[in-house]
C-alpha cells in the first residue's frame, strides 16, 4: 500500500494505491490526509485505468524520413539523433534556436531540471510552459500587490471558518470537487457563498447569491463594489493606513464606477450589485477567490488587480479566515512555476534578470553566471515564433498537448509544423505528440517519485507504487541522457530526492523557498508549507499576518482601468463565446479521454433556449459556432442556466481552441480564453 497523490489537478488529493497482480493498481481513499479527507473526484477514483490502457507509450518513435510515418526506435538511437539536430541547428543559427515548452504537471523536480536543462545545457532562453495559460495572470497580480505569487495564502480548510467567500469565475464543485465540501460546511456554519459565473454552474447552485455577469466584465464590477463600499464607509481606514499604500488614487480612480453603469456595463443589476456590498459590509471575516473565469483575460491581471483592491479595502488579507486567494489549476501548477520553467524566472521565484538571484543559482548549479541566457519569451510568444526566421527551430515538449489547449491553435498547430525538429516526452500519442519528428515514452505519476505544491503552497509528495512498464523512462532520464550527449559542463542527476535537495539549496533565500524541506518531513507532516527555510522552520501555511513581502512591507493599492474584452460583438459575431471545463474530463483529455470509464462525450455547445429559438437549434442537434479564427461543429446543449447572450464549449476536444482569440494581457502575457465575439448557425 503506497500513499500518494491523484495525478490531475492543484488539489493533490491525497490517495491509496494498492497493487492488484501484474503491476495493476486499485485507488483506496487516504482519509488521513487533510487536503481532501478520503474524497475524491471520478477522475481520482478511475486514475489507475491508464496505466493498463494499451495507449501507453512504450517505445521510442522517430518519423521515417521517407514515409512521413513514425517507427519504433531504441532509446539511444532517439536520444543520439536528438542531440545531433539540436547541435546541427545551434550551430546553424544559435544557441536561441531551440524552444522548451514544460508543463504545469510535472513535479517539481522535473520543472528545476527543465530549466536547469534549458539555460545550462541548451544555453537557450526560449522556454516557458502551459502554466502561462493557467494562473499567470493571479501570479502577475499578486506580485504587483502583496510581493509574492502564492495560490492560497491559507489553508483551503480556512474556508469553512469565513462568514462570506466570493468565488470570482470558479466552477469548484467541478474543477475541484472534494474541496466542495469546504463550501457546504461554511454554509452550514452559517457562512455566505457568492458566485460570479456568466454560466449557472453546480458551484452556483451552492450560491446565497448568484451573478451573471457579461463574460469580461469581472473588472468593471469588482470597480463598482469598491465604489459602493467606499460610498457607503465601508472601508478599514485603520488597515488601510498601517498595511497599504495608493488607497486615495484606487479611491479617484472608482468614483466613476456607479451602479448604473456598472449594470451597463456587466449586465449585473443594481440590486444584485449592492445586495453584493450589503454582504461584504456585514461579514466580519470574507475572502475573495479568483479562478481561471476571472483571470483568462487580456485585462485577467487588472481584474485580479481590482479585486485585490476590494480585499485590501475591506482590510481582509493577513487577517485570520480572510483575504484574496488564487485557485491554481494544475497538479503542480504553483510549484511549476517557482522553480525555473517560466522565461523570466530562477528556482526559489528569482528572476532571470537580478544580478544576486543568477549568481546565487549559477553557483549552485556550478556553471559561470554569465552564461546563463536572459529572459525568453512567454508561451504564446514562444509558439507564435516558431519555424519564423527569428524564432526556435525546435521545440522539446514536456507535459502539454499544445494543439489541444492552445489559444488559436490552428495558427499554433501550422506554427509546430513548420518547426525542422519537434520532440515530445509523453506517456500517451497525444495530438501534439501525433506531429512530432520524435517521441518519447515516459513514466507517469504512480511509476516513479517526486513532489509537488498543492494550490495551498504545501509541498506534497507523490510516492512510486508499482515499476514502470518496460521501455519507457523517466523525463529527468531523458534531461540527462540530452544533457551528456549535448556536452552539458555539468552532470544532470536523475534521482528525484537528490534534486529536491538540490532545488532546496537554489531556492535558499527565494520567494519560495524549500531549503528547510525534506521528502522525510513531507511525509512526517503530512506537507510542508512554504516558504520553509530552514530545517527547524515549520513552514509557512498563513501568510501576511504581520506584513507583505514587500520592500517596504505594505501591500500595494494599484489604479485599474476597464478596457473590456479584446473582441467585441458586432454584427457578423453577436455573442460571446467562453470555453472551459466539464468534471468528467482533463485538460486537453489526452490522458483523461483513454480512461474507459470516464464519460467522452465530445464537444458540445451550451446555449441558451433563447438562442437555439433565434438560430432555430434543438437540443442535441448539430450546431456550427464560428468566430474570426475558425468554426466547431458539435451538438447543442439547450440550457437555462447561461446567459443568452452567451455560449460555452468546454476545451477537453480538439475544437474549441479553433475559435479562441489570442490577445495576451499586456503583464502575464495570459490568452484572452475566456472570451471574444462568435456567432451561431445550424
Ligand atoms: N474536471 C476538471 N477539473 C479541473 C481541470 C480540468 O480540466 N477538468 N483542470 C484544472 C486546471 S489546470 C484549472 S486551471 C482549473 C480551472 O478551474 P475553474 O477556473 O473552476 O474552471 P473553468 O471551467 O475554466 O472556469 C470556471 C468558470 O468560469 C466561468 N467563466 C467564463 N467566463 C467568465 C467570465 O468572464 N467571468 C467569470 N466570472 N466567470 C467566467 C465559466 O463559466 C466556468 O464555470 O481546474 C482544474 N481542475
Ligand atoms: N479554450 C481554453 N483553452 C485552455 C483553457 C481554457 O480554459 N479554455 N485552459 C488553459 C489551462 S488553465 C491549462 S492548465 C492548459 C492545459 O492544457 P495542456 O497543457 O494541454 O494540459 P494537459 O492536457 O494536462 O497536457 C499534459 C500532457 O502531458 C502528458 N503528461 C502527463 N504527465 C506527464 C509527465 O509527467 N511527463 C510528460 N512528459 N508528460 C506528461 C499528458 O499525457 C498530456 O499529453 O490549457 C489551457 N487551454
Ligand atoms: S479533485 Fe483533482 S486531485 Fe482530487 S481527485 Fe479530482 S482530479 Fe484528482
Ligand atoms: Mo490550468
Amino acid at each position: 500500500m503506497t500513499e500518494t497523490h491523484c495525478p490531475y489537478c492543484s488539489l493533490q488529493c491525497g490517495m491509496r494505491l494498492q497493487q492488484k497482480g501484474r503491476g495493476a493498481l486499485e485507488v483506496l481513499p487516504w482519509d488521513e490526509f487533510p487536503v481532501n479527507e478520503g474524497g475524491l473526484c471520478r477522475k481520482g477514483w478511475t486514475a489507475a485505468g491508464l496505466r493498463g490502457s494499451r495507449e501507453r507509450l512504450t517505445t521510442p518513435m522517430v518519423k521515417d524520413r521517407g514515409t512521413g510515418e513514425l517507427r519504433a526506435a531504441g532509446w539511444d538511437e532517439a536520444l543520439d539523433l536528438v542531440a545531433a539536430r539540436i547541435r546541427g541547428l545551434q550551430d546553424a543559427h544559435g544557441k536561441d534556436a531551440i524552444g522548451v515548452f514544460g508543463g504545469g504537471g510535472l513535479t517539481n523536480e522535473k520543472a528545476y531540471q527543465l530549466g536547469k536543462f534549458a539555460r545550462v545545457a541548451l544555453g537557450t532562453s526560449q522556454i516557458d510552459y502551459n502554466g502561462r495559460w493557467c494562473m499567470s495572470s493571479a501570479a502577475s497580480a499578486g506580485n504587483q500587490a502583496f510581493g509574492v505569487d502564492r495560490g492560497l495564502p491559507f489553508p483551503l480548510a480556512d474556508v469553512e471558518q469565513s462568514d462570506l467567500v466570493v468565488l470570482v469565475g470558479s466552477n469548484l464543485a467541478e474543477t475541484m470537487p472534494p474541496a466542495a465540501r469546504h463550501l457546504d460546511r461554511l454554509r452550514e456554519r452559517g457562512g455566505r457563498l457568492v458566485v460570479i459565473d456568466p454560466r449557472l454552474t453546480s458551484t452556483a447552485e451552492r450560491a446565497d447569491l448568484f451573478l451573471q455577469p457579461v463574460p469580461g466584465t469581472d473588472l468593471a464590477l469588482a470597480l463598482g463594489v469598491l465604489h459602493l463600499l467606499d460610498a457607503q464607509g465601508a472601508i478599514d481606514d485603520d488597515y488601510v493606513a498601517a498595511r497599504t499604500t495608493g488607497w486615495e488614487d484606487v479611491r479617484r480612480s472608482v468614483a466613476a464606477w456607479w451602479p448604473e453603469r456598472v449594470e451597463r456595463v456587466t449586465g449585473v443589476s443594481t440590486a444584485e450589485l449592492r445586495h453584493l456590498v450589503d454582504l461584504l459590509v456585514e461579514a466580519d471575516r470574507a475572502m475573495v477567490l479568483t479562478a481561471r473565469g476571472a483571470e483568462q483575460h487580456a485585462q485577467g491581471t487588472a481584474t485580479v488587480l481590482s479585486w485585490i483592491n476590494v480585499a485590501l479595502a475591506l482590510g481582509l488579507p493577513g487577517r485570520p479566515f480572510s483575504g484574496y486567494g488564487c485557485l491554481t489549476g494544475q497538479g503542480n501548477g504553483q510549484g511549476g512555476r517557482e522553480h525555473g520553467q517560466k522565461a523570466d524566472q530562477l528556482p526559489g521565484y528569482r528572476m532571470i534578470d537580478d544580478p544576486a538571484a543568477r549568481d546565487h543559482v549559477a553557483r549552485v548549479w556550478g556553471v559561470d553566471a554569465a552564461s546563463l541566457p536572459g529572459k525568453g519569451r512567454s508561451a504564446y510568444e514562444l509558439l507564435d515564433a516558431l519555424g519564423t526566421p527569428t524564432g526556435p527551430k525546435a521545440l522539446l515538449v514536456l507535459g502539454s498537448n499544445i494543439v489541444v489547449s492552445a489559444p488559436r491553435a490552428s495558427h499554433v498547430t501550422e506554427r509546430l509544423e513548420a518547426l525542422d525538429l519537434l520532440v515530445v516526452c509523453d506517456i500517451v500519442m497525444s495530438e501534439t505528440a501525433a506531429l512530432a519528428d520524435v517521441v518519447l515514452p515516459v513514466t507517469q505519476w504512480a511509476e516513479e517519485r517526486g513532489t509537488m505544491t498543492n494550490l495551498e503552497g504545501r509541498v506534497i509528495l507523490r510516492e512510486q507504487a508499482v515499476a514502470a512498464p518496460d521501455g519507457v523512462r523517466s523525463d529527468l532520464d531523458v534531461i540527462a541522457g540530452l544533457a551528456e550527449r549535448l556536452g552539458s559542463p555539468v552532470p544532470f542527476s536523475t534521482e528525484p530526492e537528490e534534486i529536491f535537495a538540490e532545488l532546496g539549496r537554489a531556492s535558499a533565500g527565494g520567494k519560495a523557498d524549500y531549503a528547510g524541506i525534506t521528502y522525510d518531513r513531507i511525509r512526517d507532516e503530512k506537507g510542508v508549507f512554504w516558504p520553509c527555510p530552514t530545517p527547524g522552520h515549520p513552514g509557512t501555511p498563513r501568510m501576511f499576518a504581520d506584513s507583505f513581502p514587500t520592500p517596504d512591507g505594505l501591500a500595494r493599492f494599484l489604479v485599474q482601468q476597464f478596457a473590456g474584452a479584446a473582441e467585441q460583438p458586432d454584427d457578423a459575431y453577436p455573442l460571446h463565446l467562453t470555453t472551459g471545463r466539464v468534471l468528467a474530463q482533463y485538460q486537453s483529455g489526452a490522458q483523461t479521454r483513454r480512461i474507459k470509464d470516464l464519460p467522452d462525450t465530445g464537444a458540445f455547445v451550451e446555449l441558451h433556449p433563447m438562442l437555439a429559438a433565434r438560430v432555430g437549434a434543438h437540443d442535441g442537434d448539430p450546431v456550427v459556432v464560428r468566430t474570426r479564427r475558425g468554426e466547431l461543429k458539435a451538438p447543442a446543449r439547450v440550457v437555462t442556466t447561461i446567459r443568452p447572450d452567451t455560449v460555452f464549449v468546454p476545451f477537453h476536444w480538439v475544437g474549441a481552441n479553433r475559435l479562441t482569440n489570442d490577445a495576451l494581457d499586456p503583464s502575464s502575457r495570459m490568452p484572452e480564453f475566456k472570451v471574444c465575439a462568435a456567432e451561431v448557425t445550424t
